[in-house]
């Protein structure tokens, strides 16, 4: 007979949350809520009204969690894309306004490169509505250099 593990490992991820459209700040809170369908959900971080990066529309509303999750990464992303879907997110052009947006920032220590998932995400080091929140509930990774680099990024808390 074959033995099944009794305990599963978990890899610790972070998850960015964005939204635009609608009421942001409830479709922001929902996710956060709905995460835990993902994983167990360590922390979460204040909610920051941002405004849109390299981007058009209203400004955003966005927050960080950190989720320990059972998933792989391509798993993980195929739940966050039915999140995203189940609040009514369309597909339009890059970086159109949205009712809701969930990135993996990191997931553990691994790197992944593919066409739909680059992890560590690529650009999260240049904006500040995902290093303010990002910092809020992973503080050993983001320092104030981090935050220098973001300097004139309009952002505040909630
Ligand atoms: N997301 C983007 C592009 N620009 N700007 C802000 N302020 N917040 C976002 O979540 C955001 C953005 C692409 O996903
Ligand atoms: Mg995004
Ligand atoms: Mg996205």
């Amino acid at each position: 007979m074959t033995e099944r593990p009794l305990v599963r490992s978990t890899v610790r991820t972070y998850i960015a949350v964005g939204a635009n459209l609608g009421d942001a700040q409830a479709h922001v809170h929902a996710a956060l809520h709905a995460l835990e369908t993902v994983g167990s959900v360590q922390a979460v971080s204040h909610l920051y009204r941002t405004a849109p990066h390299e981007a058009i529309g209203p400004d955003y509303v966005n927050a960080v969690a950190c989720v320990d999750t059972a998933h792989n990464a391509v798993t993980l992303l195929r739940h966050l894309q039915a999140l995203e879907a189940a609040a009514g997110r369309q597909r339009s052009t890059v970086n159109a306004p949205r009712t809701l947006d969930l990135d993996v920032l990191l997931f553990g220590r691994a790197s992944v490169w593919s066409p739909t998932l680059t992890i560590p995400h690529p650009r999260m080091w240049t904006r500040a509505f995902v290093l303010y929140p990002l910092r809020d509930v992973a503080p050993h990774l983001v320092g104030d250099a981090h935050l220098a680099q973001v300097a004139g990024q309009p952002i505040t808390q909630l």
